[in-house]
């Protein structure tokens, strides 16, 4: 179990006076600010804000860090190229400053927030999550981030909401691939059913590493489900649509037969390309590497029970 689920946690665990503290640097250290905060400026500069947040927020520690340089170099962003170290390089051209994010669709409140404004509402945590590419390749990264249950929750969800679905920017004049219309129906579009979406290991990052998200692995903000592969796990998210019916995913669009709309970690269920039952653990040494991976990525103990009336089998 890598975190407790919310009912495990007493408030007072969840929210410590030092992460407040915390978050009130992260906000500053992205150059944004707090209403009515005061924020002294020692903090300017500084990307090591949440290096005491690992205790306070992850109770279990044992999962070990992918090394950083790693998760930052080998990146899966196909509006800029399919090339895993060309796309960190690339997708320093986008521009992220400033942010903004529309909530609509079946929600009693739609919104358009800055970034900031969403940031000054949530308590940031650090989570130490395995993470589980469709290709075979694995990697363990303490995120910063918050539920996105408590974004979804400022919007008031209507009970006709029964998915969401995620879109990332459409930045042409910055991302060759989709001003040259190559390989993906862009922009690039993901979804949950609802219940997924408001369970609690479902995360918005906003850093990772205790810095702030780099461009290349989905600034500002971006979506973790930890117990899914990795192409669930949208990057640079400007619309959050609450939906009656599925949102049509630009993987599923691609290739229904390769991806679907679940794609939770399943070994027992191969993609046509690649079997799921192991995977390489970036950093872990090339020959020794390989792991079995895990139904739900581990996390099953957590959801398992989101699936308990579907047959695992027939669902990638
Ligand atoms: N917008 C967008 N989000 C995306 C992708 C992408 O190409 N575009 N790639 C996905 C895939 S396939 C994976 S494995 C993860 C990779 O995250 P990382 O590059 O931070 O490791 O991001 C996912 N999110
Ligand atoms: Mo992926």
């Amino acid at each position: 179990m890598i975190i407790k689920t919310e009912k495990d946690i007493p408030s007072s665990e969840i929210t410590p006076p030092e992460i407040f503290q915390e978050r009130r640097k992260f906000i500053q250290m992205l150059g944004l600010t707090l209403a009515g905060a005061n924020i002294p400026s020692a903090f300017a500069g500084d990307n090591k804000v949440f290096s005491n947040l690992a205790k306070s927020a992850t109770p279990d520690n044992s999962l070990k860090p992918t090394p950083v340089e790693l998760v930052k170099n080998y990146t899966n962003y196909y509006e800029f190229t399919f090339n895993k170290d060309d796309s960190t390089k690339l997708a320093q051209s986008m521009v992220i400053d400033p942010w903004s994010v529309e909530i609509s669709g079946e929600v009693e409140k739609p919104a358009t927030y800055h970034l900031e404004d969403i940031l000054s509402q949530q308590t940031l945590e650090e989570r130490i999550y395995r993470f589980r590419c469709v290709e075979g390749w694995s990697m363990v990264v303490p995120w910063v981030g918050f539920s996105l249950a408590n974004l979804l929750k400022m919007a008031k969800p209507l009970s006709t909401a029964q998915f969401v679905k995620f879109t990332t920017i459409e930045q042409p004049e910055t991302m060759p691939n989709q001003r040259e219309k190559k390989m993906l129906d862009f922009p690039y579009v993901e979804g949950l059913r609802i219940d997924e979406a408001m369970h609690p290991l479902t995360m918005l990052a906003v850093g990772m590493y205790g810095e702030k998200l780099p461009k290349q692995n989905g600034a500002p903000l971006r979506l973790v489900v930890p117990w899914k592969y990795g192409f669930k796990s949208i990057k640079a998210i400007v619309k959050i649509e609450l939906l009656k019916k599925p949102p049509l995913t630009t993987w599923n669009k691609s290739a229904p037969q390769e991806y679907g709309f679940y794609a939770n970690v399943n070994p027992a269920v191969s993609h046509p390309r690649w079997s799921q039952n192991s995977e390489r653990l970036l950093g872990s040494g090339f020959f020794t590497s390989r792991r079995q991976t895990e139904l739900f990525n581990g996390y099953g103990e957590q959801v398992a029970s989101l699936y308990k009336d579907m047959d695992l089998r027939h669902f990638f």
